[in-house]
């Protein structure tokens, strides 16, 4: 059916992540789940008569269930997107300075996001968050995301449910998190985000935020 909520387009050509990210995994990942994610939101939401409501205004209400799981995975896919590009460049400004001075170096974070991801258990995400006046690396399970919390601001999200990496890595998550923490970073939308104070600010596709 469809709905308020569309899956969005993905902002890169699937061929250019090299080893990191397969064209056949993007197209599982994003045109697979991803969009069984939003088929699944638009009728969960307009059942529980949520058919006006922001994406984040749905995900914070709900409790737990299938419209959470379904509306937090449209938010995380979105945000994991967003969070990723073919071609990173170092982070700059604001963002930079945070990175030191939270975690010692950027090697230092990669390393922090590397390690939160091999050491999750089963499904789940691993993501940069600000919370007060530093950065954090945090891990959630399943479809839990960290938007639900007053007073942390997500950055960044890498997904660490085995449909990210499995076709590409088998089992080999780290193998899939170096990969993708090395190159693939986009640290523009992190700095965005940051300037911005807020995700509702920053559109990444999620629609009504
Ligand atoms: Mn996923």
């Amino acid at each position: 059916m469809t709905g308020p909520f569309t899956l969005p387009a993905l902002a890169f050509a699937p061929e250019s992540f090299g080893a990191a990210i397969s064209p056949a995994t993007f197209e599982q990942h994003h045109g697979g789940h991803h969009k069984a994610y939003v088929d699944a939101l638009n009728q969960l939401a307009a059942e529980a008569g949520h058919g006006q409501s922001s994406l984040i205004g749905i995900i914070r209400a709900a409790g737990p269930g299938k419209l959470f799981n379904n509306a937090a995975q449209h938010f995380n896919h979105a945000f994991y997107w967003a969070s990723l590009t073919p071609a990173a460049r170092a982070p700059e400004g604001d963002l930079a300075g945070m990175i030191d001075r939270s975690f010692g170096s950027l090697d230092a974070l990669k390393e922090r996001l590397v390690s939160a991801g091999v050491g999750h258990f089963a499904s789940g995400w691993v993501w940069l968050v600000k919370r007060g006046d530093a950065l954090e690396v945090v891990d959630t399970h399943d479809a839990a995301t960290p938007v639900t919390e007053d007073g942390v601001l997500p950055l960044l999200v890498l997904d660490v449910w085995e449909h990210a990496y499995y076709l590409d890595h088998k089992r080999a998550r780290k193998a899939y998190l170096d990969a993708v923490t090395a190159g693939h970073l986009n640290w523009a939308f992190a700095e965005q985000i940051l300037a911005a104070g807020s995700v509702e600010a920053v559109d990444f596709g999620i629609g009504r935020a």
